[in-house]
């Protein structure tokens, strides 16, 4: 028989960086908390860039109950980032890295009393991924904590987390049938292991055969079975896996068991306002539903090892994942070590499930580092071990926009994907699709996607006339209408991943109105409200429930005679209604613009197929300052629009790449640049001959350039003059 009891009352915290002996002395006044906990909850999610980065203390008793059994473990499926684990004073273990199942043995030192102290620390260090990312290193013992229990005679637990069960089944689509292979690990004679009604008495691996095979197929069937594994003692495992096949093909994309199934879908971290990563599974359950109400066939669960529950999740749902570690932004020459036994666990503890697809060996490595000899080596480590250690999935890799297309980094993983935010950070909408477009007439044999794409939204901002940078609900929904068009037009991206469905902490920001959080989520951060963004791919999405949206429901003060009224839905009739009056009618698919002119207050209902969406609009004389984030660039902007320009003659709407092509103009936006990279620190300085940087410049307007440099409206005034005076 094997007991797992949960350990999730009974503890107390203390906040302090102390030997276990003080650590165990005062643990009767520590704070009392329930698991799972992060200490970051709230000052991990308020900016400023402070939080709580050090070593912590959880101490609980183990009762007499709780420590029966012939061999006693202790399970830990989450310590945020490096955790020591003492039982009566001894220390028994350490483990690095913050997101993966570890399990000590506790049986030899068990005595009449036993107090477990566990030592957590997120500290920063030069080992241990993540030490540089967009995202809050939470602390703490944020999944759930068991005890195992088991007799003499059980199947492994120690190594790498293992779940002592692997099973592998190699489907043939033709023949109908799969073959699974089901490897055991324990210390027993013999294990009885079953699949699909059938048990085989074996030393410690045996194969299947399932005909007639039921395929775990997406979101459509997502079916699964069941292997069982059994000792003479009683101890006794089991998993879950899936019979699938998937595929990739430079030219077609995604295939799932043989038919064209194009990865859509979105990211998504562990991480909730007030919470942080200390979810609970209804919390990890209501994040699904969310999912499969937008329609989603893919997650890529960034950027590290997610819970297993989350997994299952997965599985059950029929959601295509890539799964990761975190070695991003910044290659740690000490951290090699760290980046194989975390891809070790990763794919050990997560290799049954049917829902990955992929392994990620890194995030934006080459963001702050350079592409060296090292770096390279250690993706062909991680990317070896991935074959090893698994020979049914492909490996991948997220790059960063500067990363060159030719750079020899892309030739280790099977296949690739970019992160791009062309639109937002750096660039226009359309160099994406440029970008896409290069790649793939270069590289015609090779897979790519699309792994992040985004822009921040505050659904408290609005506009009319939406950009980049403002932070407005409207440009982020108008962003991903681009990106959707993009990726529709190009059914070879293998996959493509909006970053992210939901706002998430990042302590270090500040900005769009918000402390501490990346804003470029479909959803906010505590979940209740979804952005109109999150309408546009529910509308191209979901295929099941019928809806209609209407956009701009917050924006409801308009100082304009006329406004756009914009309707996102799944179907392909769009009625609106203005004051219970039709004023229009659309057929299309998923975008559907009316105008309508703007008297008063007005009730506006957009019906479609028996579903209806109402809001209520109204004129205002002057704009709502309530609405705009950054008043100073709204300025720029309306200026600019207004101004008569001679086409005839440069001015700042044209691309740095064109001004560049006349001398004249060129230098004197080149001498501009040179002062202003200077002025902008060493980083600007530096990166500013990268040859990808300067041809992604290039293709930019100098407004948008400018504006992201900071200028203020008479600089741009003054440059747009001088432009002027020459002819094209
Ligand atoms: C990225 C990172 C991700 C960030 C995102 C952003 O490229 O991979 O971790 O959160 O950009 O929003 O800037």
């Amino acid at each position: 028989m094997r007991n797992v009891t949960a350990l999730k009352e009974g503890w107390r915290f203390l906040k302090a960086d102390i030997p276990v002996n003080t650590a165990l002395q005062h643990a009767p006044q520590g704070e009392a908390v329930t698991l799972p906990h992060t200490w970051n909850a709230m000052d991990g999610q308020d900016g400023g860039n402070d939080y709580y980065r050090g070593t912590c203390w959880y101490v609980r008793e183990l009762s007499a109950e709780e420590c029966t059994g012939e061999r006693l473990f202790l399970e830990i499926n989450g310590a945020a980032m490096t955790s020591e684990v003492y039982l009566n004073g001894k220390k028994l273990s350490r483990h690095e890295g913050g997101y993966s199942t570890f399990r000590v043995e506790l049986t030899e030192e068990l005595a009449e009393k036993n107090t477990l102290a566990i030592s957590v620390s997120n500290e920063d260090n030069d080992s241990v991924y993540p030490q540089k990312a967009d995202f809050t290193f939470y602390g703490g013992l944020y999944r759930t904590v068991n005890l195992i229990s088991v007799p003499a005679e059980h199947f492994e637990l120690l190594k790498d987390g293992t779940p002592g069960i692997k099973v592998t089944p190699i489907v043939d689509l033709e023949k109908k049938m799969a073959i699974v292979t089901v490897e055991t690990w324990h210390n027993a004679a013999s294990v009885a292991i079953t699949v699909n009604g059938e048990t085989k008495t074996v030393e410690h691996s045996a194969e299947f055969v399932i005909e007639n095979v039921h395929l775990w197929d997406g979101v459509d069937d997502p079916w699964l079975y069941t292997a069982t594994a059994k000792l003479a003692s009683g101890d006794e495992v089991s998993t879950r896996f899936g019979c699938r096949v998937f595929t990739c093909d430079s030219e077609k994309g995604f295939f799932l068991n043989g038919r064209s199934y194009p990865l859509r879908g979105v990211s998504r971290h562990q991480d909730c306002k007030g919470k942080g990563n200390a979810l609970t599974y209804e919390d990890h359950a209501a994040d699904m539903t969310i999912i499969r109400e937008l329609g989603a066939n893919t997650l890529r669960l960034a950027h590290y090892q997610h819970a297993q529950e989350f997994y299952d999740l997965c599985d059950e749902n029929g959601i295509v994942v890539w799964a990761e570690i975190p070695y991003i932004t910044m290659h740690m020459t000490n951290g090699r070590q760290n980046t194989l036994s975390q891809m070790r666990e990763l794919i050990t503890q997560c290799y049954n499930h049917p829902c990955i697809a992929v392994w990620g060996l890194s995030n934006e490595i080459t963001a702050a580092s350079a592409v060296n000899e090292d770096l390279l080596e250690n993706h062909r480590l991680l990317n070896d071990l991935c074959h090893q250690m698994d020979s049914t999935r492909l490996t991948t890799m997220a790059d960063v926009f500067m990363l060159e297309i030719d750079s020899p980094i892309l030739e280790i993983p099977d296949i690739n994907s970019y992160n791009l935010y062309f639109g937002w950070y750096l660039g226009e909408l359309e160099q994406t699709d440029e970008f896409f477009d290069e790649y793939h007439a270069k590289y015609p044999d090779r897979v790519i996607g699309f792994s992040e794409y985004g822009a921040d939204a505050n659904p408290a901002f609005h506009s009319s006339r939406p950009e980049k940078g403002d932070y407005t609900e409207e440009y982020q929904a108008l962003y991903h209408e681009h990106m959707l068009k993009m990726i529709e037009a190009r059914p070879w991206l293998w996959a493509t991943h909006v970053w992210n469905l939901f706002d998430f902490a990042a302590d270090g920001r500040d900005e769009g109105g918000k402390h501490g959080e990346n804003q470029k989520g479909l959803v906010t951060f505590d979940r209740m409200l979804r952005k109109d963004a999150f309408y546009l791919y529910k509308a191209a999405w979901n295929k099941t429930e019928p809806f209609v949206h209407l956009c701009s429901k917050r924006y409801r003060n308009r100082c304009e005679e006329e406004t756009e009224i914009k309707v996102y839905s799944n179907q392909s009739e769009v009625r609106l209604y203005v004051d219970d009056t039709l004023v229009g009618m659309q057929t299309g698919k998923t975008v559907f613009r009316f105008r309508i002119p703007l008297l008063g207050e007005h009730l506006v209902r957009a019906d479609a197929d028996g579903c209806s969406d109402v809001m209520c609009i109204r004129r205002v004389s002057e704009p709502d300052e309530d609405y705009i984030f950054n008043k100073a660039a709204a300025s720029v902007t309306n200026w600019f629009d207004a101004d008569d320009i001679d086409p005839t003659c440069f001015s700042v709407s044209d691309t740095l790449g064109s001004i560049r092509a006349n001398p004249q103009a060129g230098a004197i936006v080149d001498a501009m640049m040179a002062k202003g990279a200077s002025e902008r620190g060493d980083v600007a300085d530096a990166v500013k001959d990268n040859p990808a940087l300067q041809r992604m410049m290039g293709r930019m307007t100098m407004l948008s350039l400018l504006k992201q440099g900071g200028a203020d409206e008479e600089s741009i005034k003054q440059l747009n003059r001088i432009l002027q005076g020459i002819r094209k």
